[in-house]
């Protein structure tokens, strides 16, 4: 049995360095030490040896039992490290590759217009207006001077809220103004952009829901002179220097006189394109001096002081801008054209 216990303990030292993987090492294990393996078959038999005997057996199987584990232990480390080092090696990081960008995002177009339209206002002393979008039909139409029976108060014009007309979705920003007016007294310099909403059909050239940008001054001695001073600073820091302007008388219910103001075609310079139409110029806005009744309505005196106004559609404004022939492009969020700003 001694020479037994000898020669297991020689077979594993030199079985030890073959397996090559936890596993193997694992089968090599049970082989010897497992319940069916080879010492736990000679310790099985230790009944069989006489009293003196027995402890030595006992003794020396213990012996090679505890030194086949320490042997199996230190192979496992051995390999684990191995595989560590194997692992290592085959992972490592090559810092020298370029890295994956991020995704910025930037502004929409709309925003990159509104944004400097906002810098030219607030450079000549406007300050920046808002109010509600739900609005009252006192506001939007009564207080800027437009008569029961105008087009724009019919049902197929307007998104009224109520059905007593008395509340609706705004179509013009003008209602900001009147409540500025009313609640602050002139000298009086605001811009106030927001939405609108009308009842139209969509196509390249119209939204129910759009953007304006309009503008207030009341003070003494507010002329059209200034209105006219106002708009060529405009136009001209947003599609250059000498950019000339025309204005053609108009009608609105809220500024007497009214005018359209067109803008000498920034692409061809007057000569006639596809952009103007051939026509040379191009229609950019509205405006006039805030008709009487509309300031004595919120309480200025129109014998002490005078305004003009204005209004400007956003859509058009970016759409004249970067060259866009179809409003629908600004509100799909085609990441395809939103990429190109
Ligand atoms: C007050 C008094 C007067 C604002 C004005 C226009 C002319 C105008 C259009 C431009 C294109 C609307 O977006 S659009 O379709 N606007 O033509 N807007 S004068 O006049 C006001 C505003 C407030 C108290």
């Amino acid at each position: 049995m001694k020479e037994k216990l000898n020669d297991l303990r020689a077979a594993v030292r030199a079985e030890l360095f073959s397996p090559e993987t936890v596993r193997e090492l694992e089968a090599l294990r049970v082989k010897y030490l497992g319940k069916k393996g080879e010492i736990t078959a000679i310790l099985k038999q230790m009944g069989a040896l006489s009293a003196e005997e027995r402890p030595i057996i006992g003794a020396l199987a213990n012996a090679v039992r505890e030194e086949i584990e320490a042997a199996i232990a230190a192979r496992a480390a051995e390999i684990e490290n191995a595989n560590l080092t194997a692992q290592l090696s085959a992972e490592k990081i090559d810092v020298t590759v370029p890295g994956t960008p991020a995704a910025v995002g930037h502004r929409h177009p709309m925003s990159i217009v509104l944004d400097e339209a906002k810098d030219i206002f607030l450079s000549m002393g406007f300050a920046i207006a808002e109010g509600p979008e739900v609005e009252l039909s006192v506001y939007d139409f009564d207080k800027l001077n437009i008569p029961v029976g105008h087009t724009v108060r019919e049902w197929s014009d307007t998104f009224y809220i109520t059905e007593d007309e008395s509340v609706h979705l705004r179509c013009q920003t003008s209602p900001v103004q009147v409540r500025v007016m009313e609640g602050q007294k002139p000298p009086i310099r605001i811009i106030s952009p927001g939405r609108v909403y009308r009842k139209d059909e969509v196509d390249a050239t119209h939204s129910p829901m759009f953007h304006q940008i309009e503008g207030l001054v009341v003070d003494k001695g507010i002329t059209l002179g200034d209105l006219k001073g106002t708009l060529n600073t405009l136009v001209e820091r947003l599609y250059g220097a000498g950019t000339k302007t025309r204005f053609r008388p108009h009608h609105f219910p809220f500024t007497e006189p009214s005018c359209e103001v067109d803008v000498q075609c920034f692409v061809c310079g007057g000569e006639g394109c596809r952009v103007c139409k051939g026509e040379g110029w191009i229609e950019l806005l509205g405006s006039g001096m805030v008709h009487p009744k509309v300031l004595a309505g919120v309480g200025i005196d129109p014998d002490v002081y005078s305004g003009f106004a204005f209004g400007i559609g956003l859509e058009r404004m970016t759409m004249l801008r970067y060259g866009i022939d179809d409003m629908r492009l600004l509100f799909e969020n085609d990441m395809r054209f939103l990429g190109q700003f």
